[in-house]
């Protein structure tokens, strides 16, 4: 019987990651979606965003592979089968450019210069008092494979560092809280806070007018992960409260970005188009290729994800 992978990645590196794919399982019959042939070939399916229902049409699925770090795309599909196991990237490269990523920004306030945008657009010549890192508290929000590095990255300026996850962390210079019970007081010595929770039926809207408000006034947000994870109006009244002093937004509910959304002219919100910590073909196809041949030989599948967490 002839066993086939099902491709479906529209970014401009999955042009990349297919021809390296091939390269490196060159005995299998790569297929890019919309051209299936028979479904009952399948075996696995390397999908970012394949329109749903397409996955529950091969019945012979023995991994669901995302070609990026979020697999909220898949679970998003109400007819995901629910017994193959699915796996995702935990990839060091794409931890070092989130980390660039998030460190960038988080200095960016700390060192405040939109306010000295502001002032240079007046002309104005004034000094804007400023803290230091040790009295500047960071929150991380997931202190997972990117959270994680986040942290590390940051450690070295001696901000006051606090994170928050699911399950008990332990990690060198930054103060771990974990469950819905200690959120509220992770969020309180956030004044920067940067958000690299996976998007869950749990953490949908986690940052809304109730959230925001636990904050410090004036508290700088970092969204990295997913738009869903924010309430957009409640961060749009944060920001025009001064409860929010501004916010650094990599990824929206719905992208592209519509031009007639508010927050492309917010005068406190920075945007990059989604790539914070973009795929790399050149780390992700061998990881890729290694997990298919993991599930073929029956070893554990790196990156599985936990169906019951959806992460
Ligand atoms: P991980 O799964 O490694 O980490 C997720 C973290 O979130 C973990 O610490 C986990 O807790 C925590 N978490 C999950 N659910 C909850 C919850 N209900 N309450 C508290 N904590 C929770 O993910 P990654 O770090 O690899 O990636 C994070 C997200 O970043 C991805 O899901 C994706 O959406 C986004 N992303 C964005 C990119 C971009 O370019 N903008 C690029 C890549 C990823 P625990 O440790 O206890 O499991
Ligand atoms: C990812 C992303 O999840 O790029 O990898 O958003």
């Amino acid at each position: 019987m002839i066993m086939a992978v099902l491709f479906h990645c529209e970014w401009e590196e999955g042009e990349q990651i297919l021809q390296d794919l091939s390269a490196q399982i060159p005995d299998m019959d790569i297929r890019i979606w919309p051209d299936v042939g028979d479904p009952t070939e399948i075996e696995f399916a390397i999908v970012w965003k394949l329109p749903h229902g397409e996955l529950a049409k091969c019945p012979n699925l023995r991994a669901i592979l995302s070609p990026g770090a979020g697999v909220d795309h898949l679970f998003e599909d109400l007819d995901l089968p629910d017994d193959v196991p699915i796996g995702r990237l935990i990839d060091p490269l794409m931890a070092d450019r989130m980390a660039e990523y998030t460190a960038s920004l988080t200095l960016w306030s700390h060192r405040r210069f939109d306010d000295y945008a502001v002032l240079q657009s007046r002309k104005v010549w004034q000094q804007v008092a400023q803290k230091d890192a040790k009295d500047r508290g960071v929150g991380i929000l997931g202190l997972g494979a990117l959270g994680l590095a986040s942290a590390r990255c940051l450690r070295p300026f001696g901000f006051a560092l606090s994170g928050w996850s699911r399950t008990a962390k332990s990690e060198p210079g930054v103060t771990c809280y974990h469950g819905d019970d200690t959120l509220a007081q992770f969020l309180g010595g956030a004044e920067v806070l940067i958000c690299l929770l996976p998007l869950t039926s749990a953490t949908r809207g986690i940052l809304n007018a109730a959230t925001f408000g636990q904050m410090p006034a004036g508290a700088y947000l970092i969204n990295c992960a997913r738009g869903a994870l924010v309430v957009e109006d409640d961060l749009l009244a944060a920001l025009d409260s001064g409860q929010l002093s501004g916010a650094a937004l990599d990824v929206f509910d719905i992208e592209p970005l519509p031009d007639d959304n508010p927050l492309w002219t917010h005068p406190k919100v920075r945007i990059t188009p989604h790539v914070s910590s973009l795929t790399a073909a050149e780390t992700a196809a061998p990881m890729l290729a290694a997990q298919i041949l993991q599930v073929q030989r029956g070893e554990p599948l790196d990156g599985r994800v936990d169906p019951g967490a959806e992460y």
